[in-house]
């Protein structure tokens, strides 16, 4: 039965043809204006009920041999148009108009504002510090977090039963009784590992500073965290004296509080330099004249320093004999990083500086 949108053919010559294809393509451009993409494809190209199957089984199919050729080039040009219909088919203008404007953005409204990140106040102070060095013509190192007991306290001539070596101070790895002393691992109690690394690495003169994090087995209070930050410093060359290290230091600590500042040295002790001493700054919140931060002195102490322990060249010369005590000398020093930024931002809390409280950190921004 032929679908009354398609008539059955009884003339097969051409004006005939032509007419009754011209009827179908009407049909579908009329199709097209007034159906949605899908409902247009159903009607026209459905596999079961489509019109141009009709067409196909009922006049293609139907033609007698003679007439075949004619029907099916009309019935391609249909399909042709039928297709290009399907592409062009969518919405009416208006309708992508609308489309359109529901996508669109305003302008004029603000817009998303991003959080930008800043650096830590401790990366800050950091830098700032090596920078001071670096100007000195200084080059930056570092090394292992995980250190070895030989290079974190033999080499730096801590005796046997010091007790900055006991497991009290020291965070050590677990489970290795088995092994010698000299090559247990633990967590860096300073940065000097890296400086006989350093100096095993190259013969003098060598001028280094070491920015990194280092690990105490200590409470933590309002001025010690278990976690905190060091930058020590080396200088090896021949005749480098006392008055190289308390001119470098002087300079360094004006770089970073201030040309008005005033140093001095004090008597000290470690391990690993002798003489030793620690460096105290004129106060910075009273210019000396002494308040509730000073103790009432007009002094604070800031950092620790030395001329290298003649015992510590020695384990380096067992790998650079250029280190020989006799033919060269040096000095060094090493600073908190946190206390200098507490110092410099005027915060009275260490924690302040780990506990990811926005709020106080926003402030650095
Ligand atoms: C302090 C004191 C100091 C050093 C660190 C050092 C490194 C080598 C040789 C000799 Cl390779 N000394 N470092 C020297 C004196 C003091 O640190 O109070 N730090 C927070």
């Amino acid at each position: 039965m032929m679908n009354e949108a398609i008539p059955n053919l009884t003339a097969f010559d051409e004006a005939a043809l032509d007419k009754a294809f011209a009827s179908l393509e009407a049909q579908a451009r009329e199709s097209a204006a007034a159906l949605d993409v899908e409902a247009f494809r159903l009607k026209w190209l459905g596999r079961k009920q489509g019109l141009l199957n009709e067409v196909s089984d009922g006049w293609l199919k139907a033609a007698p041999g003679p007439a075949k050729k004619a029907v099916g080039q009309r019935f391609k040009v249909l399909k042709e148009l039928v297709e290009a219909l399907l592409e062009g088919a969518g919405p009416t203008e208006a309708a992508a108009d609308a489309a359109l404007r529901a996508e669109a953005i305003d302008i004029s409204l603000p817009g998303t504002r991003r959080l930008t990140g800043s650096e830590h106040p401790i990366t800050r102070t950091l830098n700032e510090i090596v920078s001071v060095f670096a100007a000195l013509g200084y080059s930056v190192g570092v090394g292992p977090e995980v250190e070895t007991d030989f290079y974190n306290f033999e080499c730096m001539n801590f005796p046997p039963g010091h007790p900055a070596r006991d497991t009290q101070d020291t965070l050590v790895v677990a489970a290795q009784e088995r092994k010698p002393l000299r090559d247990r691992l633990l967590l860096r109690t300073h940065t000097s590992p890296v400086q006989m690394r350093t100096m095993e690495q190259q013969p003098p003169p060598v001028r280094i500073v070491i920015p990194g994090k280092v690990h105490r087995n200590d409470a933590a209070d309002a001025t010690h965290s278990p976690i905190f930050h060091q930058v020590e410093g080396l200088c090896v060359d021949t005749n480098i004296t006392f008055s190289d290290l308390k001119g470098t230091l002087d300079h360094t600590m004006k770089a970073l509080f201030g040309s008005a500042v005033k140093t001095r040295f004090f008597p000290s002790f470690f391990p690993f330099t002798e003489p030793s001493a620690d460096v105290q700054i004129s106060c910075i919140f009273c210019g000396g004249k002494g308040c509730r931060k000073c103790k009432q002195s007009g002094w604070i102490e800031l950092l620790g320093c030395g001329m290298v322990d003649p015992a510590v060249f020695a384990f380096a010369a067992e790998k650079q004999s250029a280190y020989d005590p006799k033919k060269i000398s040096g000095f060094a020093f090493g600073m908190g990083v946190e206390r200098i930024a507490m110092m410099k931002y005027g915060i009275s809390e260490i924690g302040s500086f780990f506990a990811g409280d926005m709020r106080f950190l926003g402030q650095f921004a």
